[in-house]
């Protein structure tokens, strides 16, 4: 990824690789407008989709086309969007063909730092829109859309001014140090405007959750023999059909997981990881004892078990007795035991119940406005802490002083403070870091 936008146009598909109704093709740059028409489209008013078509090999290709002029558009440059059929020869051809017209192929997320480099989103806004291409859960989504909203932009932007602020009335006193009237600011007001910083710093940090909690969902497995409902229920619980189901014993080999929300009596709620494994079983042949080893394996991990065979009660399993449909299972069971049928679903939302109570605690909850902090957020914030807990350490002693003393060391320690808040937003930030972060997306974005 470059670190700098030279003044071409830029190019990439910006559709889900492969067919599909819909392809589209984004340009971003000053001639975009210019080599879209090139192609023969009629492209008059911004912010207007217009059915138009391009010239291709002498035939009329249909398109819509839909034109931003800069700075109003996603780049802050002139931007076009080309919504063609969605086959992927076809939208190679076009790229060709405006590559032939002077485009460049954009490099991965060159849409978004584009973007980030006209002032219109922030890097964590940058890392909002990655975080939701690779959001794999409910909970990452959500995580995902509070960065790309610009909450903890926000939030760091305003404690940058506060502490620039702090920060220029210190250096004033290293400049007029020579007139004695002059008293930028007293020790004891910094250490009000220093603890007031590092405390909202603190705060988040303590309120906040950390981007890992999101990936490691509490595990909910389901086990038992072959044959007994496991897939079946799998996909009761998550109401699609994601399992192969089979009256043939011996149907799932291989271990599914899928991510689940369940709501609590409050109403919040809390996602966990449904997984779904192969009927337990004596091994009759390699491949059979690698499927078992899978499976066991899988239940050592798991946070929670739902067992639909027979087994002793543990804390962490719910014991079910699964098909109570069928008129051969109408005998009573076990008072520990709760009846269910994945085919009526009878029992299902009391075994909703019973995953939660005995999750506890342990479920990620979908909170609306709970932050996620990735671990280069944690690290800035940490890291400014620290340095202004270093300079809280260097004033406090002075706090009577009618003038603070050791100006320039304490400058310097704010200074430090300030770069790390900074790299948040990006409004200070070492080019490595930029480019760790626009190395995550793909090509269009
Ligand atoms: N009547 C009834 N049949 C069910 C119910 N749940 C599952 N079955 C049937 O039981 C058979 C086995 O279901 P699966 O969900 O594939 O069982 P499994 O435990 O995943 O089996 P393996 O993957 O082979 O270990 C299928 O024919 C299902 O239709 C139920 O609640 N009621
Ligand atoms: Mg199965």
């Amino acid at each position: 990824m470059p670190m700098t936008t030279d003044s071409s146009t830029i190019i990439a598909v910006s559709s889900a690789p492969g067919q599909s109704l819909r392809g589209l093709i984004r340009l971003s740059g000053p001639e975009s407008w210019q080599m879209v028409r090139q192609l023969g489209a009629v492209l008059d008013s911004p912010r207007r989709l217009t059915p138009t078509h391009i010239l291709f090999d002498s035939r009329k290709l249909p398109c819509l086309v839909l034109g931003f002029r800069g700075p109003a558009s996603y780049t802050g440059q002139d931007l076009v969007e080309l919504q063609l059929p969605g086959n992927p020869a076809l939208l190679d051809q076009v790229i060709h063909r405006l590559i032939q017209h002077g485009a460049r192929m954009a490099d991965a997320g060159e849409f978004t730092f584009t973007a980030y480099l006209a002032g219109k989103l922030d890097l964590t806004q940058a890392e909002g829109i990655a975080a939701t291409i690779h959001a794999t859960s409910q909970a990452q989504l959500q995580a995902a859309r509070l960065l790309r909203l610009g909450n903890l932009g926000t939030f760091s932007h305003q404690l940058v001014e506060a502490l620039a602020t702090a920060l220029a009335l210190v250096e004033a006193g290293i400049d007029f140090t020579d007139q004695d009237d002059v008293v930028a600011i007293t020790p004891a007001q910094l250490v009000e405007r220093l603890t007031d910083i590092n405390k909202q710093l603190k705060d988040l940090l303590a309120n906040a959750r950390s981007w890992g909690a999101l990936e490691a969902l509490p595990r909910v497995v389901l086990v038992g023999p072959p044959s007994v409902g496991k897939s079946t229920l799998f996909n009761a619980l998550l109401g699609k059909q994601r399992a192969v189901t089979h009256e043939q014993a011996g149907t799932t080999r291989d271990i599914l997981a899928e991510p689940m929300l369940l709501q609590r009596a409050d109403g919040s709620k809390v996602e966990v990881m449904l997984m779904d494994i192969a009927g337990l079983d004596d091994a009759r042949n390699a491949l059979d004892s690698d499927i078992q080893e899978a499976a066991r394996q899988t239940m050592d991990q798991a946070d929670v078990m739902i067992h639909l065979g027979k087994c002793e009660a543990a804390e962490h399993i719910i014991r079910v007795r699964p098909k109570m449909d069928q008129p051969s299972k109408h005998e009573s069971a076990h008072k520990d035991v709760l009846p269910i049928s994945a085919h009526t679903g009878m029992g299902l939302e009391q075994l909703k119940k019973q995953i939660l109570s005995k999750l506890g605690n342990r479920g990620v909850s979908i909170a609306a406005e709970k932050l996620a902090l990735q671990p280069r957020h944690e690290l800035a914030l940490k890291e400014t802490c620290t340095a202004i807990d270093d300079a809280l350490t260097r004033v406090l002693p002075q706090k009577n002083q009618h003038a603070l003393d050791d100006l320039e060391l304490i400058a310097g320690l704010l200074r430090d403070a300030l770069d790390h808040l900074a790299s948040l937003g990006g409004e200070m930030t070492p080019d490595d870091i930029i480019g760790r972060v626009f190395a995550t997306f793909c090509v269009g974005k």
